[in-house]
């Protein structure tokens, strides 16, 4: 152990081992808060090994290096496995916008931010959001004052993105459809880091980072780029004008989410959207023919392919837009429609439209909230 470690550190570092098997049976047994007092955990990135329940000895054999606590905004970091990709222990009530470092011994500093970390119980927190992932798809959003989280780990692809947002959905379609291993990093886009800008200088998700480091931005390049770069089923058709027609398609549909949003602006300032409505329509009845045309139940044929993917969202939406009678005249879009809730990707990524209403009620206040509606 290094000498840097102290005697309350090493102290935390037993009692932290003990945690987590206490944790995980107080979740499933509802005792959480009698069990862990002040005590909480933040789940960083995949669960956690098997052995790590073995208490304080088994868990110091997972670590591959002693480690040194260098700093936590509040509360003590008591160990983590490294690199940040187990659970973390931290003791006292972690508040939004801390930020510790930890160091592997010989190794390289990461930082993370406490931004998304646990409600203590006794906060007020139900003992089910007293663990909260800092990465994850209900992982808290990490706003600005936070820190960036570290390097991607080797084997992974990072996706930084927004719980409500359409255009992230379509790249986490993507990685859910072939397979890809990846951690989800959620970014308050009402109260954005300033590190966002130097991940995508247009402050967007969704956002793709390699483990070395490179940055892919815009949905539609972030999809081809994972099903270029990634094995397994293809996406986009190996046929260079099936390709073509695929992102002519898409060119086609990009007119329809802002005339999507404009409605619903709409119908919120109550204003009169019959025009907006007849050309959201109109636009749709397009897609009616073309599917029609290609006699086949999905736009690339009998399965779904790449293009299916990148319209979806806003078909997923179309209650929330207040257009879900849009619909009523185009039956091939509508067996369209069930056909694609039966895909395994769009089951994994659905949002239920009552939630969309409420993050939208949020957003539309400039809330810094409303990313984390929800959770
Ligand atoms: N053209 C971009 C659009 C992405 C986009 O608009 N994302 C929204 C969230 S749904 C965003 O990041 N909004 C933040 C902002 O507008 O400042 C893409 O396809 O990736």
């Amino acid at each position: 152990m290094s000498s840097s470690v102290n005697k309350a550190n090493l102290c935390s570092l037993w009692a932290c081992g003990l945690l987590p098997l206490r944790l995980y049976l107080a979740y499933f047994f509802s005792l959480l808060p009698p069990l862990l007092g002040s005590w909480g955990c933040v789940n960083l990135l995949p669960p956690l090994p098997s052995d790590w329940r073995g208490g304080g000895g088994q868990m110091n054999r997972l670590l591959p290096r002693p480690l040194t606590w260098l700093g936590c905004g509040k509360g003590v970091v008591s160990a983590a496995p490294s690199p940040l990709t187990g659970s973390l222990c931290t003791r006292g009530r972690d508040r939004p916008g801390g930020a510790l470092a930890l160091k592997q011994a010989g190794g390289r500093v990461s930082a993370c931010s406490l931004r998304a970390a646990c409600s203590a119980p006794g906060d007020g927190a139900s003992p089910e959001t007293a663990a909260v992932a800092m990465a994850g798809e209900r992982a808290r959003s990490l706003g600005k004052g936070s820190t960036a989280p570290g390097p991607v780990p080797e084997g992974l692809i990072r996706v930084y993105s927004m719980r409500f947002c359409p255009f992230a959905e379509r790249t986490l379609l993507v990685l859910k459809s072939k397979g890809i291993k990846h951690e989800i990093i959620n970014i308050n886009l009402k109260n954005k880091p300033d590190w966002l800008f130097e991940k995508n200088p247009f402050g967007l998700v969704p956002i793709l980072e390699t483990s070395k480091g490179q940055l892919i931005y815009e949905s539609p390049i972030t999809c081809e780029y994972l099903d270029e770069a990634y094995p397994g089923k293809k996406l986009l058709p190996a046929d260079p004008y099936e390709r073509a027609y695929q992102k002519m398609l898409l060119e086609r549909f990009s007119k329809l989410p802002p005339l999507a949003f404009k409605h619903l602006l709409a119908v919120k300032n109550g204003e009169d959207s019959s025009v907006l409505k007849a050309e959201f329509s109109e636009k749709l009845g397009e897609f009616e023919e073309i599917l029609a045309g290609c006699k086949t139940v999905f736009y690339g044929g009998d399965s779904v392919s790449m293009i299916d993917y990148m319209i979806w969202p806003w078909f997923e939406r179309l209650e929330f837009f207040q257009l879900p009678d849009c619909l009523q005249h185009t039956p091939k879009l509508r067996q369209w429609v069930e056909a694609m809730k039966k895909d395994p990707a769009v089951k994994a990524t659905m949002t239920d439209t009552q939630m969309l209403k409420g993050f939208f009620e949020l957003y539309a206040k400039n809330s810094p909230e409303a990313c984390d509606y929800g959770l």
